[in-house]
């Protein structure tokens, strides 16, 4: 396979590099792609020293898979040129995720809806990725009605210029500034913009792709999105309420066999995620798993994963993988 990297120098391609060369993904060439000022640069890629190229290079070399992770606009002007010449797009912006010509696919839940016609196919937005992937078993099994959530997300999801501002702030440096407020030792209840409706972006994303994802408009949620001074994972409070009625034991050994997920729940030994186990894992941890009884039938958990890894990089491998092993590309 010759595989594109477009935004090969960013937080996100850097950790696709990483992935690409951690699960020996089936590689012939790599075209890694960067704006025009790291173009002629190098990138190493398994020992190994590849030339960072453009756009346009990269498209005349017409590569199997493309792998962006370079913005919105970017996607949304150069994922149908690369389409064109038989490419197949994997993107981790927001541009396509809401059109319903196109996937968009987190491979524990939805996988099997790709077909070889799929030409350019979305990458979720983290924090719906690692959501999804333990509400799919569970509305398997008991349906879910409604999900609450809040989320505890790193500046990492914000990009390179927030890591910097919170650790400018943390050794008392000025420096150029990611977020409206400080970021270290405080919590921001914004993530992207506001929204007519008093919501967020994040929060709608969080609303509109769960369903899309799971192919099922009629859970309902509800989402409030907060940024904290962490790196290494996004973490989520998440209540849920099913249709029918869950044993707790059985809740946990669904979550147990469940592709992807591990559960972390021992709370006699002071078990429970957190962001800094879940940094640079590919799964996504579960725990302080419990009844809500303050309501029939509904559950609280609490979610945690790498939101680089499996909310970025390492979902966009996957779906490539899937691909390749379906023969789709
Ligand atoms: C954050 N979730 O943590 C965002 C980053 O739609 O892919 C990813 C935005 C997106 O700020």
């Amino acid at each position: 396979m010759k595989v594109a990297v477009v935004g090969a120098t960013g937080l996100v391609g850097t950790v696709m590099l990483k992935v690409l060369e951690e699960r020996n993904f089936p590689l012939t060439e790599l075209i890694p792609v960067a704006s025009e000022k790291s173009v002629g640069k190098e990138i190493t890629f398994k020992g190994k020293k590849f030339p960072i190229v453009s756009m346009d290079t990269a498209i005349g070399m017409r590569p199997d898979i493309a792998l962006f992770s370079a913005g919105g606009n970017t996607s949304l002007e150069h994922a149908p040129r690369f389409k064109e010449a038989g490419t197949t797009v994997i993107d981790n912006s927001s541009a396509w995720r809401m059109d319903p010509a196109i996937k968009l696919i987190v491979p524990e839940v939805n996988a099997h809806e790709l077909s070889i016609d799929n030409k350019i196919i979305a990458n979720p937005n983290c924090s719906t990725i690692q959501m999804v992937v333990v509400l799919k078993p569970l509305h398997d099994k008991y349906k879910i009605k409604r999900v609450v959530v809040s989320t505890y997300q790193s500046v990492t999801g914000t990009g390179v210029k927030a890591v910097e501002q919170l650790m400018n702030e943390r050794s008392g440096v000025d420096g150029p500034k990611a977020y409206p407020y400080e970021i270290d030792l405080n919590v921001l209840p914004h993530i992207d913009v506001f929204m007519e409706n008093g919501y967020t972006k994040e929060e709608m994303k969080m609303v509109k792709e769960t369903n899309k994802i799971m192919s099922d408009d009629s859970i309902k949620v509800t989402a409030t999105t907060v940024r904290i001074p962490v790196m290494g994972g996004h973490s989520e409070s998440v209540n849920i309420e099913f249709e029918n009625e869950f044993d707790l034991a059985e809740v946990r050994s669904v979550l147990e066999k469940s592709p992807g997920v591990i559960v972390v729940d021992d709370v006699a030994n002071l078990k429970y995620p957190m962001p800094k186990d879940a940094h640079e894992k590919d799964e996504v941890f579960v725990g302080r798993i419990r009844r809500d009884e303050s309501a029939p039938k509904a559950l609280n958990l609490w979610i945690v994963a790498d939101n680089l890894r499996k909310g970025a990089a390492t979902n966009a491998v996957q779906i490539a993988e899937y691909l390749i092993q379906k023969e789709l590309v």
